[in-house]
């Protein structure tokens, strides 16, 4: 059985003001025991260990999946919580009518309430954590309080924790981020853990002014891996706000021509997108000499530097991606990024001690135990795998991760992608005329939303820069940072939109998607670089037929016209649709969203 070779009490961090704010929230929520977390292998191992011992992680069958671990959440802790989910700032009308807000002074009362004697019959982890490589001046540091031992093994992944990030402490060159965490299930003495501690009552609270997080009763994701999302960007959209810069949440990608010239582009997307697919994408075979690598899959810290271009780093060092859908098929480069060293967790387990999920394989497996730790075959008519079921796998691994995805000063930005998932109105590709319109395409974008998410199809929800659960301050402020950037960028990325899913009058898919996607990736690096004109139209500039690679793909012009068509009175309707998120922003809505409006109508 893996032991400690040292004592975990004994605090591996000189910085007063830390030291003694562990030992005020130790006072607050009496664990039975304070570890400080080093990051080392052989604390990976004693706390995978106990994960093990207590049933929260299940080793699976190690000559198929090794370094592999499987956990089970509790049934009612398996997702973000968004109308759990609060921005405390000192003024309401900062957080704005997309966040939920309670009055901060009310909330730590709250707060103080549940955390007290929280973490009793548990160990309170010390966890000190670096967004970006450390040492990098984009990179930013937390140190998460948790008593959960499975936040301890996923933030490993996830992030860059421990000894290195405590010395960056001790130096104290800058503010570090307080994040306090407890599942909210505290042991009685004597009492027996279950496998995944949890409360049903759940808080997930930002302090943007004192750039505080506290999260309490889930151990789950975005949750609980207090990084990501939290720090990631709800509380770094703050400091990008204040400092200059911007957190979005964007994957970015390296796309290499056939003469080696690199283009960096970062895309963002509603959920449900295939974003994470885009990150990994693999180009056809058709495109001779066209590569692409990833940098990140999520998040884009991104800052104009000495010259004025715009530089982007990801954040994290880990893929937390959606199980369900991801196959050989879909994304070959995923399924060997999680061949290891990860962790699944409400995927499906078989009896090999292998994981499954739905769209893993095209024939299910013939009896699994499902998320639930039931008997699962494929006559049962419930899915095996929770349709949120997670991978956490080192970034790393990722077969095709970019060569400078840790450069400590970032990668060059020439182009920001918008998308969502459009039935109809929305072509495949168009660009922005400039800075400001594409702003305004960010700022008004959507995705139909899924029978399974609200039963209503065919409602398009908007989801501003796929930022709507994950600003931490007033949506209308957050538009105007946008335009206000522009005035620090010597040349601005240039702004595209694309749509993946539109369909035809039959309901099918018009574009095949994913590898195939990569030219509308080359199109969009050929304008970047000025290789090709565009056709002007009322919404920006579109590639007309033979300004798209085809190589191997036969895709008939009439079909790529009917992709590409603007139809004037379906655009007139989506016009419509804008105005009911800028009239729930209006007071804050900078004029320019006003004007790009105005001027999209008279060119429609
Ligand atoms: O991820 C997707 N991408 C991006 C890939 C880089 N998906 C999956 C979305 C759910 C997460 C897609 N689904 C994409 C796509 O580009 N396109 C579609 C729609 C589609 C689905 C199936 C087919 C075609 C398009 N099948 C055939 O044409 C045979
Ligand atoms: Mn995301």
């Amino acid at each position: 059985m893996p032991s400690l070779s040292r004592d975990p009490s004994v605090p591996l961090s000189s910085n007063l003001h830390l030291r003694r704010w562990v030992d005020k929230m130790r006072q607050l929520t009496q664990p039975d025991a304070v570890h400080w977390v080093d990051g080392s292998d052989e604390e990976n191992a004693f706390l995978r260990d106990q994960l093990i011992k207590n049933g929260t992680l299940t080793e699976l069958n190690q000559d198929l999946w090794p370094g592999c671990y499987y956990a089970k959440s509790d049934p009612n802790d398996v997702a973000r919580v968004e109308q759990r989910t609060f921005i405390c700032s000192l003024s309401k009308d900062n957080a704005g009518p997309t966040n939920n807000w309670v009055d901060p002074y009310e909330m730590r009362r709250r707060l103080k309430d549940l955390f007290s004697g929280a973490m009793a019959g548990r160990t309170m982890y010390v966890l000190p954590y670096c967004m970006g490589t450390i040492g990098s001046p984009m990179a930013r540091i937390g140190v998460q309080l948790t008593d959960s031992p499975y936040v301890v093994v996923s933030m490993r992944i996830m992030a860059r924790i421990g000894l290195p990030v405590f010395r960056e402490i001790d130096l104290d060159k800058q503010r570090v981020v307080p994040c306090m965490h407890t599942v909210g299930a505290p042991l009685r003495q004597g009492e027996r853990d279950v496998p995944w501690p949890c409360n049903p009552e759940k808080y997930i609270v930002h302090f943007p002014e004192t750039r505080e997080i506290w999260s309490y009763g889930s151990g789950y994701g975005g949750n609980a891996l207090l990084g990501k999302k939290c720090f990631g960007l709800r509380i770094a959209s703050n400091m990008a706000r204040d400092e200059g810069w911007m957190a979005e949440h964007m994957l970015i990608l390296g796309i290499e021509d056939p003469h080696g010239e690199k283009t960096y582009v970062a895309a963002a997307f509603p959920s449900a997108c295939g974003k994470t697919n885009l990150a990994m994408l693999i180009p056809p075979d058709g495109m001779t000499g066209w590569k692409v690598s990833m940098v990140g899959d999520d998040i884009a810290w991104i800052k104009p530097d000495r010259e004025g271009r715009l530089r982007a780093i990801n954040p994290e060092a880990g893929v937390f991606g959606v199980a369900p859908g991801t196959s050989a098929s879909t994304n070959p480069v995923a399924m060997a990024t999680i061949a290891r060293n990860t962790i699944f967790t409400n995927v499906a387990l078989t009896p090999e001690g292998g994981v499954w999920w739905e769209g893993m394989t095209d024939t299910p497996p013939a009896e699994c135990l499902d998320w639930q730790g039931k008997t699962w075959t494929p006559a049962s008519g419930t899915p095996a795998a929770h349709p949120n079921a997670r991978f956490t796998a080192p970034a790393s691994q990722c077969p095709m991760i970019d060569a400078d995805w840790e450069a400590p000063e970032g990668v060059p930005l020439s182009a920001i992608i918008f998308g969502g998932r459009r039935a109809t109105t929305m072509p495949l590709a168009y660009q922005s005329f400039n800075w400001s319109t594409g702003v305004y395409v960010g700022a008004t974008m959507g995705s139909e939303t899924t029978a399974a998410a609200t039963g209503q199809v065919g409602k398009v929800r908007r989801d501003p820069m796929a930022m709507l659960p994950f600003c931490g301050y007033h949506m209308g402020d957050y538009f105007r940072h946008w335009i206000k950037m522009q005035r620090l960028i010597r040349e601005t990325p240039k702004i595209f939109h694309v749509n993946w899913f539109r369909k035809d009058a039959d309901g099918k898919f018009m574009w095949p998607g994913y590898r195939e996607n990569m030219r509308v990736l080359k199109w969009i690096v050929d304008r970047v670089h000025g290789r090709v004109l565009a056709r002007e139209t009322p919404i920006g500039w579109m590639p007309r037929y033979s300004d798209l690679d085809w190589t191997g793909l036969d895709f008939p012009r009439a079909t790529f016209d009917e992709l590409q068509f603007v139809d004037p009175q379906a655009w007139r309707n989506e016009v419509m649709g804008h105005e009911e998120l800028f009239i729930a922003l209006h007071d804050h809505l900078p004029p320019e969203m006003v004007y790009e409006r105005e001027l999209l109508i008279c060119r429609l």
